[in-house]
């Protein structure tokens, strides 16, 4: 359970209530299922958000996911946000009510359940970031499939807080979501077309790649790599975060982003929350009385993302 004073954050068991709830109450826009299991055999929740939910209709997919990094809770309380407005305002609010039914929503709250779940045992925080595969886990966000270890952007050391994992989606985890994303190719064409993978912390906005420094490769065209500029301008506009490219903060190989846009051309970003700084591991740990402010901001980035789904490149 979560430390007292900071029972506002949701445990796996409260996570899974939450949505089974949202499931049962919007049985219409709502529709719970998993993406597959953890390593430990928890459910990985999938939440889909649509009108006619329940069929594959032709409209732009969006994809959040939150807590590929255990100890980031924040950043699970941001994507049940995601849910409980695009499912509660749902009727009320005009931006809302347009993009559900305009777009196909999935909300992904939690890659990394058993992770989350041994940084919060016994009511104290551990600091924990790797999934919990074999003694010492596999960070997640370096496990992805593209440019696996290529390019000193994550360790082979299983010790290390970046380790990679002994082959490119070892982890059940990243499997499962990958293989949802793949299931989402229709007809040889990708339906997903913009992802938002939530981290914590430094407010940043995020695009590919990770693995190198140049903004632009044989799979990042000079169109592309604006395109990802002025969205990702766009969005830190919205939240008052620091736009800039992945690797401008530190390379990173085998992450989300670049497997999501190098394989399947997804727009797809990092954000990383609250705080801007300060702290070393308590950065990861505000108090939940953070979470509604700091899910709060980023409201119209969301709604900007969905928008930007449906834009043309
Ligand atoms: O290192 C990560 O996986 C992310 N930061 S975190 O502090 N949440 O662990 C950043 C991933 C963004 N990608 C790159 N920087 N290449
Ligand atoms: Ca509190
Ligand atoms: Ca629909
Ligand atoms: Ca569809
Ligand atoms: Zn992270």
């Amino acid at each position: 359970e979560f430390p007292a004073g900071d029972e506002g954050y949701h445990t796996y068991g409260e996570l899974t209530e939450v949505l089974q709830r949202a499931d049962s109450e919007h049985g219409d826009i709502a529709s719970l299922s998993s993406a597959g299991s953890s390593y430990q055999g928890r459910a990985l929740h999938l939440m889909k958000i649509s009108d006619n939910v329940a069929q594959d209709e032709d409209e732009p997919e969006v994809l959040f996911t939150c807590n590929q990094h255990a100890r980031e809770h924040l950043t699970t309380e941001m994507c049940l946000r995601i849910v409980e407005r695009f499912t509660d305002e749902y009727g009320t609010d005009p931006t809302v009510t347009e993009l559900v039914n305009t777009r196909e929503i999935y909300v992904i709250p939690s890659v990394n359940p058993d992770g989350s779940e041994y940084d919060i045992e016994g009511g104290r925080y551990k600091g924990w970031r790797k999934n919990r595969q074999g003694y010492y886990g596999t960070d997640l966000n370096r496990n992805w499939g593209y440019k696996w270890g290529c390019c000193g952007g994550s360790s082979g050391s299983p010790y290390s807080d970046t380790y990679r994992g002994t082959s490119a989606f070892s982890a059940p985890e990243t499997r499962a979501v990958a293989s949802f994303v793949e299931s989402r190719v229709v007809g040889g064409s990708q339906q997903i077309k913009a992802h938002i993978d939530f981290h914590t912390y430094s407010e940043l906005v995020l695009w590919p790649y990770g693995y190198t420094y140049s903004d632009t490769t044989d799979t990042m065209s000079r169109e592309e790599a604006r395109r990802f500029q002025e969205v990702g301008r766009k969005l830190a506009a919205s939240n008052g975060y620091t736009p800039q490219q992945s690797s401008d903060l530190y390379i990173t190989d085998g992450s989300v982003n670049d497997w999501m846009w190098a394989e399947h051309g997804i727009l797809s970003l990092t954000f990383e929350m609250y705080p801007a700084s300060g702290g070393g591991i308590g950065g990861f740990y505000p108090p939940d009385e953070r979470i509604e402010p700091e899910t709060r901001r980023n409201d119209e980035a969301v709604d900007i993302l969905l928008t930007e789904a449906g834009a043309q490149p």
